[in-house]
């Protein structure tokens, strides 16, 4: 079965192709989607406007992925607006700036990632992801995209020093992506649509 990749970030991309190939899941985008209007209030709304417009476009099962970063001491921001919530390349010096002079404990914070297909039927396959650690002093790594310098897991790296297989191993996507998987294969054999 083919699916569509609702998404315009290519790093996004990047990484939904590398960890659905494995699962057995093939996917392509559309270059002429629109971007959908996120006017959703949790990852799991926006994730269904994006696979739901996207699967009404082209007619095919969609899948999209809603994620962002949420720090505890900032009440969960930034949250759905990762994306908008500074200019293009302050963004990570704006979450740094309001963390300033705390100590690590208080540095808490977690992506998060959302999951929606689409069928064309209506159905839909959901799953989330978390992955939780605090937000560094300053930015560390050269990987990755977006706020993942200043992303700190457990074993002490940011998501920018792993690799991008060590990356997806723990990652808010990975996670979600993995248990994605598992409930459409489920969903596919009861509805005994040939893979
Ligand atoms: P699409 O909606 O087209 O998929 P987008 O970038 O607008 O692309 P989101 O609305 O889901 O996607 O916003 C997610 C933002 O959260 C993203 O732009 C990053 O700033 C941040 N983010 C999500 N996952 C991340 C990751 O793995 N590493 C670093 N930053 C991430």
């Amino acid at each position: 079965m083919k699916f569509i990749i609702a998404t315009h970030n290519t790093h996004k991309l990047d990484e939904l192709r590398r960890i659905l190939a494995p699962l057995g899941i093939a996917a392509d985008i559309d270059p002429a989607l629109p971007e959908a209007d996120e006017t959703g209030v949790t990852f799991a709304e926006n994730a269904f406007i994006k696979a739901d417009e996207a699967c009404k476009f082209t007619g095919l099962p969609a899948i999209a992925d809603d994620s962002g970063l949420t720090v505890d001491a900032l009440g969960g921001e930034p949250g759905v607006y990762s994306a908008r919530y500074a200019p293009v390349g302050s963004r990570k010096a704006t979450v740094l700036k309001k963390l300033e002079g705390l100590p690590t404990a208080e540095r808490g914070a977690a992506f998060v990632s959302a999951v929606c297909c689409v069928f064309p039927n209506g159905d839909t396959v959901t799953a989330e992801g978390v992955c939780r650690g605090h937000i560094g002093e300053a930015p560390r790594g050269e990987g990755g995209f977006g706020y993942d310098p200043i992303f700190v897991t457990e074993n002490g790296k940011t998501f920018a020093e792993l690799s991008p297989a060590e990356k997806d191993a723990v990652s808010h996507r990975g996670r979600a992506l993995r248990a994605f998987a598992e409930k459409l294969a489920n969903y596919l054999e009861e509805h005994h649509v040939d893979e």
